[in-house]
This record gives structure tokens, sequence and C-alpha cells, in this order.
């Protein structure tokens, strides 16, 4: 297994202000690197002249594509045109520009949405384009899916040292809370503490609960970027997940018990289910030695006190 050290290298975590690159800013702060950020007013991802002249002032050695246009549900549902028009231009930019600076390394990150919607589960990397995806995030998800292909056509043409990673779902500190386009585990955080709080009765969950999601800590996540970033170099995006997936029928439950909401749910039938389930097949990655450490009870407690610390 060809390996690269990342001691005394400079690391461009883009989309740094995010739930997943701060956790890799965190995770990298124990490491001997520096560890470069840029804010949207220095760049603008999207704009193939302000990434060049970034990295070329910059000079990264390793590329994180943490930085993307984000959201649950509902906001992929509702602005197609941003999710793939975004995600699109970040990749495109991003992992041009890094082959044209002789980047050494980049890790893209995309998502366990880039699936088809009846892959079979547990889902192999294998499963990429073999049937038709999710509509209610299909944007978001050829994005990703384009991003992947990005990495592979840059390492056949050029032998660019370019990876990908599709992440399953994610929470942790520094989520997005908003109630619109958030993802379901921060959302029934805020739901929760808000209805305990204000003594309601009830907390509406969206859909029928029947789905079911997998889960990771973005700190296990974290972890696994710098693992792969040292460790692997191959062709083929690589899956990581917890292998712990949930009703969201029993995550609502689990999340009230954390809250401390008494009350009860009502399921919200004219929100979509999205895909029925997305557990993904992360064997290869634990095959070559990673494994997540962070147990969704204790996450989801973790991810509670980050929400507290934000209202106060
Ligand atoms: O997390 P979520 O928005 O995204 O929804 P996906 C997961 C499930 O939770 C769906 C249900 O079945 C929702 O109907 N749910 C219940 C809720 N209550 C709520 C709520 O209050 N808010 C939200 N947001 N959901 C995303 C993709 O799919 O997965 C993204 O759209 C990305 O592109 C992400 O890939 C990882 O898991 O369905």
């Amino acid at each position: 297994m060809n390996t690269y050290d990342i001691q005394g290298k400079r690391i461009w975590v883009t989309g740094h202000r995010g739930m997943v690159g701060s956790a890799i800013v965190r995770r990298l702060e124990s490491q001997n690197c520096v560890v470069l950020t840029s804010s949207r007013s220095e760049v603008d991802l999207r704009n193939s002249v302000d990434v060049k002249s970034w990295m070329s002032f910059n000079k990264p050695d390793v590329v994180i594509i943490a930085a993307a246009k984000v959201g649950g549900i509902l906001a992929n549902s509702l602005y197609p045109a941003d999710f793939i028009y975004d995600n699109l231009a970040i990749a495109t930019n991003v992992i041009h520009e890094s082959y044209k600076s002789q980047v050494e390394k980049l890790i893209f990150l995309g998502s366990s949405c880039i699936y088809p919607k009846f892959a079979p589960q547990p889902i192999p990397e294998a499963s990429l384009l073999t049937g038709p995806l999710e509509p209610t995030n299909e944007w978001y998800a050829i994005a990703k899916i384009a991003g992947i292909k990005l990495c592979q056509a840059y390492a056949k043409q050029h032998g660019a040292n370019f990876i990908s990673a599709m992440p399953t779902n994610l929470y942790g500190p520094g989520d997005n809370y908003n109630l619109e386009t958030s993802h379901v585990l921060p959302a029934l955080i805020r739901k929760f503490h808000e209805a305990k709080v204000n003594d309601h009765q009830s907390v509406t969950i969206w859909g029928t609960g029947t789905p079911l999601r997998e889960f990771m800590h973005v700190d296990d996540l974290a972890n696994a970027i710098v693992f792969l970033i040292e460790k692997y170099s191959g062709y083929e995006h690589i899956n990581i997940g917890s292998g712990e997936e949930i009703t969201i029928d029993k995550l609502s439950k689990l999340v009230a018990e954390v809250v401390g909401f008494k009350g009860s749910l009502e399921f919200d039938r004219t929100k979509p289910d999205g895909t029925p389930r997305k557990l993904m097949d992360s064997s290869r990655l634990n095959a070559m030695g990673w494994k997540p450490s962070i147990k969704i009870s204790n996450g989801i407690s973790d991810a509670y006190k980050s929400f507290l610390s934000i209202q106060a």
C-alpha cells in the first residue's frame, strides 16, 4: 500500500467553516502540517479565475474538497439548479486547478446519495450508475458523480493522485439547524429541543418514519479522510460508512430521549421519505484497517451539547 506522508505539507481544506471542513481542521491540529483555509470573500470556488489565482499564490500540496452546496431532502428538491450548478462548478474548478498547480494529493468528497434508489444493500462501490437515482436529490448526486469521474479522468490521463470518498449521512458540531434546509438529525435535535423548552405536546416528523438511514459522526469522518489521504491512491471511489443504520422513527425516539422530550410524535406524510434505505458496504475501507469509533447514541449527545452551546 503506497503511503503519502502529510507531515510538513501545505493542506488546503476547502469549506473549512462547514461541519465537515471544521472537523477536518480540528483533526489536522494534532498533525505537523500547514492548514490553509480560504473564506468565500477570498475565493468563490465556483469562479475558476479565483481558484487559479488563489492556488498559484498559496501553492497547496494537498487539497481536500469538503466545500459543497449541501442540504436535506427538502432543500435538494426545492433548489435543483443551485445544487447541480454549485457542486459541479466547485468540483470542476478545484480538481482542474489542482492538476494545473501539480497538487500532490487531492480527495473529493461525495455522498451515499450517488447510488441508485434501489441499489442492493449494503451498497458496494460497484453499484454506481447501475440504476435510476432517487429523484429528490438526483441533481446533487449527478454533480458528485461528475466529481468522481473528474478525479478518475485526471488520474487516468495525467497520473494525478486524486481520490474520491463517499461518506454516509453525517452529523455533529457545526451542523445546519435551519429546519427547511437541514438534514434529519439536526432537524430532530432542534425540533425536540424547542418542543421541550416551549412545553409542546407533540413534534412533527416528515414522511412515514419507516426509511432507514446510516449515520456517522463528523469526527469519525475526519479521521477516515486523513487515513485515506495517507493510505489510499486507488482509482475507484471508496465508501465511508458506519455500518449502523436506524429507522427515522427509532432515530426520532433516540433524539427525543437524549434531548429529554416526553411528548408524542406525529408523521407528516405530505413530506417525502426519499430513498427507502442507503446503507453502504464499507468493507473495502475496513479491510484497509479503518473503523469508526463514535456510536450514534454518544454522537447524538455530543451533537446536542454543541447545539446548546450555539443557543447560549
Ligand atoms: O436527512 P434527510 O433530509 O436526507 O432525510 P436524505 C432523511 C429522512 O428523514 C427522510 C426524514 O426520509 C426525511 O423525510 N425526516 C423526518 C426529515 N423528519 C425530518 C426533518 O424534520 N427534516 C429532514 N431533513 N428530514 C440527503 C440528500 O437525503 O442525504 C443529500 O438529499 C445528501 O443530497 C444527504 O446526500 C446525505 O438522507 O433523505
